[in-house]
């Protein structure tokens, strides 16, 4: 199998650029600035090769076969196991599920332990800034058990009014379900405060981590959180592939999700016993080289470092921050105390996705519109924003490109 380290340890963005091989490609005759991060991450080598090793080497069903290649692929599936469970810092390997991505891990929170627990008069709190993801599940529960959602307001700055917050907490809330980090606005939430308040009023709560999970050190045992979901590919790992973490306690008490292979320990026709933690979880064959293919995406980060990841995204976010107020005309929508590397902003009497399509002919892909986040685009009056999402890849000479086409842009639609 190949080693995955093809990056020097101190942080050198160009070095780490020649580890991704599409970031050399061009659109529209230009050179590609990447900064649609926040949608998906490119994906580094290592993490290309550990798919073509697989499909190469060793492809076979897991956990079933006693042949050589399926031991091969189980002990691999595994592994990538054990490296999210040490890359969130959970208690034990079987409180790690993995799913399709967040909003699958949603869904089976909703789906399990939602249908067992949440009942008539009960109470969900989420917040004014959730993903789709985060809102529909709890909404489709809610409607079905004849519960009540409540919501979080998001203040002018793009923060969350924890004041309302407390005063929203009952001891009817049963649940919290929350963003860490905003993937429209960028706000880094005080999800730890927020956890221990909530634990106080007697709920659980769930993290939607899909995009702290690449920007922030994650240790679900130090936040206390009782759900943690988050999406490979938002990682620099392969689509398809992600992360459901629960505490163990909780996870062994909910109801199965789907039935089938892998999550029964016994099966008659009047009657069917369940597997253990987590493959109880986890039934039929799974993505095996997306998921495998993750343990090279995380141990990537790992050797990067993620302090030092931080450190640089730190930077390119301020420099954009500035140079972007400096736009006449631009307004950025989120202006939070402590912020992830997205920047989101409209600009006077432009749409967004003008601004998009005249950035792509410059070979700058961001993203606009909604972002799945509807509600919030209401809460801010505007119909969506233009959003640049850095990545650890990303450069202070890639902002100026940014800048630049935004210059450029403003003159042609006026
Ligand atoms: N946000 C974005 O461009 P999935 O699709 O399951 O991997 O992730 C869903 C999801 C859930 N929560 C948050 C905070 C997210 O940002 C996302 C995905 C992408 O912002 C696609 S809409």
């Amino acid at each position: 199998m190949t080693t995955y380290s093809t990056i020097s340890p101190a942080f050198d963005v160009y070095a780490i650029r020649q580890a991704f091989p599409i970031l050399g490609r061009m659109v529209k005759n230009k050179p590609l600035v990447y900064l649609d991060n926040a949608a998906t991450s490119q994906k580094p080598l290592s993490v290309i090769n550990a798919l073509n090793d697989y499909y190469t080497g060793y492809n076979a069903n897991i956990h079933r076969g006693i042949h050589t290649l399926a031991e091969e692929a189980t002990a691999a599936y595994e592994a990538s196991r054990y490296a999210v469970k040490q890359f969130i810092n959970a208690a034990a390997t079987e409180e790690i599920i993995f799913t399709r991505g967040t909003t699958e891990g949603i869904n089976l929170v909703a789906y399990t332990w939602g249908r067992q627990n949440v009942h008539a008069g009960d109470e969900i709190i989420i917040s004014g800034m959730e993903h789709h993801s985060n809102i529909v599940p709890w909404q489709i529960l809610c409607n079905e058990k004849h519960a009540v959602l409540k919501v979080i307001p998001v203040t002018e700055n793009g923060e969350l009014s924890l004041k309302a917050y407390q005063e929203l907490l009952t001891d009817k809330t049963k649940l919290v379900a929350i963003v860490q980090v905003s993937n429209a606005l960028g706000t880094v939430n005080p999800v730890k405060e927020m956890i221990a308040a909530a634990h106080q009023a007697g709920a659980l709560v769930l993290v939607d981590g899909a995009q702290s999970a690449v920007h922030l050190d994650i240790d679900v045992q130090d936040l206390d959180c009782d759900f943690f979901a988050f999406s490979g590919h938002k990682v620099y790992g392969p689509t398809g592939v992600g992360v459901l973490y629960g505490k163990r306690a909780i996870l062994e008490d909910m109801p199965v999700f789907q039935g089938g292979g892998e999550m029964i320990k016994e099966v008659t026709f009047e009657h069917t016993t369940y597997n253990e933690l987590p493959y109880k979880y986890e039934a039929g064959t799974p993505n095996i080289a997306d998921t495998i293919a993750l343990k090279a995406a995380l141990d990537f980060i790992n050797t990067t470092g993620k302090a030092e990841i931080r450190k640089h995204e730190v930077g390119l976010l301020a420099y954009a921050t500035e140079q972007l107020e400096n736009i006449p005309g631009l307004t950025i929508i989120g202006k939070a105390r402590e912020k992830a590397s997205l920047v989101s902003f409209v600009i006077k009497g432009t749409h967004p996705q003008d601004i998009g399509i005249l950035l792509d002919n410059q070979g700058i892909a961001v993203r606009t519109g909604h972002h799945c986040c509807q509600p919030l685009m209401k809460r801010f009056d505007i119909p969506g924003t233009v959003r640049a999402s850095f990545a650890l890849y990303n450069t202070m000479e890639e902002v100026d490109k940014l800048i630049t086409g935004l210059h450029k842009t403003i003159k042609m639609l006026s």
